[in-house]
């Protein structure tokens, strides 16, 4: 690592979930703290974020959130290359959709063709839990059954909400906790560039970055 030795550790993060689960949301009230009203994503959002290890060291993150919506899914793996975590973010108040929720996650996981490290964690956010009915943690990790879903992995459920940011620090403190630092600093930044002109090459990228 030479003279980048002493850099600010930098990792991946990647958001997935179903369209309308509230990733867009999440992300912007954690980066700006302000409750921005969202469109459905066509494409990504990206941004950096700082979150604090065990060891008391910061680590810059940087966070894509990939749009859910059923045609955006297949693109979803052309984000997992040097992931260091996986955010699966589920609309607690919509148990209707877990099957849904729950097939993806499962696709992404397990999928042949450019599937995630067997040793990637990954970090739940049971969102939405301000709305009145929303389950409970306890109650969606039954649903899931993300001992079987996650197996070896390291995982964990935080429950949250984007509207009140209630749990949204905690649970990117647990990313960052939880997950292995890529060995090479600078990786990351190098690796956006080549995700956005994998996306170029692939024309999904229709909003403005
Ligand atoms: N009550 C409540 N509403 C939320 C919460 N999080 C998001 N929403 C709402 O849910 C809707 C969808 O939020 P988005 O953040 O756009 O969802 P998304 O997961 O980014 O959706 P795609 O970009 O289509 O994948 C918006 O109307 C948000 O205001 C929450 O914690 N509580
Ligand atoms: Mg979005």
């Amino acid at each position: 690592m030479g003279q980048r030795g002493s850099k600010q550790p930098e990792a991946r993060v990647l958001i997935l979930g179903l369209d309308n689960a509230g990733k867009s949301t999440l992300l912007y009230k954690l980066k700006y703290n302000a409750s921005v009203i969202t469109v459905p994503t066509i494409g990504f959002n990206v941004e950096m974020l700082e979150a604090r290890r065990k060891n008391g060291r910061q680590v810059a993150l940087t966070v894509w959130d990939i749009g859910g919506q059923r045609n955006m899914r297949r693109h979803w793996k052309g984000f997992y290359e040097d992931t260091a975590a996986l955010v699966y973010v589920v609309d607690s108040s919509d148990s209707g959709r877990f099957d849904e929720a729950r097939r993806e996650l499962e696709h992404a996981l397990r999928s042949h063709a450019g599937h995630l490290p067997g040793s990637l964690p990954v970090v739940v956010l049971a969102n939405k839990q301000d709305v009145n009915g929303a389950l409970s943690v306890t109650e969606i990790t039954e649903r899931f059954d993300f001992r079987a879903l996650c197996s070896d992995r390291d995982w964990f459920v935080q429950p949250c909400s984007a509207a009140t940011g209630f749990g949204l620090e905690e649970g990117f403190r647990r990313v960052a906790q939880m997950m292995k630092l890529p060995s090479e600093a600078g990786a990351i930044k190098d690796n956006i560039k080549e995700t956005v002109h994998y996306l170029r090459a692939k024309s999904i990228i229709s909003m403005g970055l």
